[in-house]
């Protein structure tokens, strides 16, 4: 048993656990430069399969500025161990289904000054379909120290058992999300976290961030695990049979 009984139960209550170093400095080390120039070099030429969406879409090649970068894997080999290790899958087999399988893994590097606010919303508006359930289950690793200046993520405790909430989509983001975007919200927790570090949420819990106005850069990665059969869209690769 990897997690605690009163781990297990905060979990429950809240729909988020974090984990003090659950990822070696020494592979947050190698993820940071398997990843040098990684701006300039998706947008010189990404592979067929990533997905980059960016801070300014309308900035010339040189000055581009990741957002969020789907399917890290493929770029970064350790992101591609760390993700299939048991560090992580045996939390996610406590919490989530004993049976996991990889949703899809992404960079989030949330740079400073520039990286923009994710407004409050829970995954499941992004992922449902008629075929799924909210099973899903994420981890976000800490490459960069997170505070809430440089936009660490923040969560409302419980919001999980309200159910999908109503969202709406904004023109100028790239996403749904619950209605009026980013502000800091009194029943928010913060939850900072050193590199290596990693929060376990579920798809519905409520979270966001804020923008990174500091000087310091915000870079995280979310691995997103989901029980096999649960969709198919939902599922790039079986990790754990049992
Ligand atoms: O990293 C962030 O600020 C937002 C990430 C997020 O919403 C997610 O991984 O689901």
């Amino acid at each position: 048993m990897s997690l605690t009984s009163q781990e297990k139960k905060s979990f429950e209550s809240n729909g988020y656990l974090l984990k003090k170093g659950l990822v070696s400095l020494e592979a947050i080390g190698q993820i940071r430069q398997e990843l040098t120039d990684i701006h300039q070099r998706m947008a010189a030429d990404s592979p067929a399969e990533v997905i980059v969406s960016w801070e300014d879409a309308d900035a010339p090649d040189e000055r581009k500025i990741i957002r969020q970068l789907m399917h890290s894997e493929l770029v970064s080999p350790t992101i591609n161990r760390v993700l299939r290790g048991d560090a992580i899958l045996d939390i996610v087999a406590e919490l989530m289904h004993p049976q996991v399988a990889l949703y899809h893994s992404k960079l989030l590097p949330k740079e400073a000054g520039v990286g923009a606010a994710t407004p409050w919303h829970q995954d499941y508006a992004y992922w449902k379909t008629d075929e799924n359930q909210p099973f899903m289950l994420n981890c976000q690793v800490a490459i960069d120290p997170m505070t809430l200046e440089n936009g660490c993520l923040e969560f409302i405790p419980g919001s999980h058992r309200w159910g999908l909430q109503e969202h709406e989509r904004h023109e100028e983001t790239f996403g749904v999300f619950l209605p009026g975007r980013y502000y800091k919200r009194e029943e928010g927790t913060t939850i900072p976290m050193e590199p290596g570090d990693g929060i376990f949420f579920t798809s519905l819990v409520i979270h966001g961030s804020a923008p990174n106005r500091s000087r310091q850069p915000r870079w995280a990665n979310t691995f997103a695990y989901n029980v096999p059969g649960n969709g198919a869209r939902q599922v790039r690769e079986v990790l754990r049979e049992s």
